[in-house]
């Protein structure tokens, strides 16, 4: 058997050969990897843990908190707030950002995360996942607020999702590539299982919740149609159609096989850009898909050079095999 790396050694290795991994981002990265055996622990424990079902809350964006929304966030907040690796952190399930409590060092890093993503997988034991990105707090700042989370993607120095499926495996990019880690349940560890990930440029396969169809705008229609015309179509193959309704299940399936994931604005609501969010969603998986060769737009621009106005944005996402996330924004700029 070939000798396991784990997240610990890849991180000091990638330390000594790039000279980008500073210690207390290292230090970071593993707090988060831990957060994640927490989080799929109390996941995997399902209706005997009590965990399944609503909160009986609502979150900032008017969505309802299940349970494990709530329990993965707190298991992120307390796993990160003592470690004096960080200055502020925010979430997609909380109002504003968190501050560091007075008792604990500040560190220079931000941290963002979806906690649970995929919500309404939960109850019915389909792949779910946390999403997270790593920012540095502007120099000189004294007291963290929200101004200070303002920085393009391009700004992130780590970003990764947990998937919690039937394998839990914790994906990273600290923009040297992209790895993969299998959570070794007997051993509590994660071990080094994919090295170096890169997404085909080309695809036959897509990702979009077909039941918005009508609300599409004419861009995401035309290209829509194109691939369901199949091999007779202008694109003269045949595509097939994958949604599994959590984006961490869905960006895994396209970073190991290719695809195209699409999440569109639509005309219901003209001044809401799509449901995703770019801070905990687009920016951190638009940072791993680039790193895997592939690409990621809002249908217009580049998804990391967006400068974002406020915390919870949303933004429309198109990403995945370089070639056809090409295509689908040239569309949208004829
Ligand atoms: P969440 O963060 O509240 O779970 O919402 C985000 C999820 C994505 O994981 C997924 O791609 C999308 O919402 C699914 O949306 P839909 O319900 O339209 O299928
Ligand atoms: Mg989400």
């Amino acid at each position: 058997m070939s000798k396991r790396v784990s997240l610990t050694q890849h991180l000091i290795e990638q330390q000594r050969l790039h000279n980008k991994i500073p210690s207390e981002l290292r230090l970071l990265i593993e707090v988060v990897g831990r957060a994640c055996k927490s989080i799929s622990h109390a996941v995997g424990k399902g209706a005997l843990g009590e965990v399944l079902g609503s909160a009986g809350s609502e979150n900032v964006q008017g969505e309802v908190q299940k349970k494990l929304d709530v329990i993965s966030n707190e298991i992120l907040l307390e796993a990160n707030e003592w470690g004096g690796h960080l200055a502020a952190m925010a979430s997609e399930e909380m109002e504003t950002i968190h501050r560091i409590p007075n008792r604990y060092p500040l560190g220079e890093y931000l941290l963002m995360f979806d906690p649970l993503d995929g919500s309404s997988n939960i109850d019915v034991n389909v792949s779910i996942g946390t999403i997270f990105s790593v920012l540095k707090a502007p120099e000189g700042m004294t007291e963290p607020s929200e101004k200070d989370f303002m920085q393009p993607g391009t700004k992130q120095v780590a970003a990764g999702y947990a998937v919690y499926g039937p394998q839990t495996v914790l994906v990273l990019t600290t923009g040297d590539g992209v790895h993969c880690f299998t959570l070794d349940r007997e051993m509590g560890a994660w071990v080094l299982t994919q090295r170096d990930i890169k997404i085909p440029e080309d695809t036959k396969e897509f990702a979009i919740n077909a039941s918005n169809a009508r609300h599409w705008f004419p861009p995401v229609q035309r290209y829509v149609n194109e691939m369901q015309a199949g091999v007779t179509g202008p694109l003269k193959k045949d595509f097939n159609m994958r949604w599994i309704a959590s984006m961490v299940a869905d960006v895994h399936r396209i970073l190991n096989r290719g695809g195209i994931f699409m999440y569109p604005a639509d005309a219901r609501e003209p001044d809401k850009p799509g449901k995703l969010r770019l801070m905990y969603e687009a920016n951190p998986m638009a940072f791993i898909v680039e790193q895997a060769g592939g690409a990621a737009t809002n249908g217009k621009q580049r998804i990391l050079d967006i400068q974002p106005e406020k915390l919870h944005q949303r933004v429309a996402v198109f990403l995945g095999s370089k070639n056809e996330v090409e295509r689908v924004t040239s569309y949208h700029q004829e």
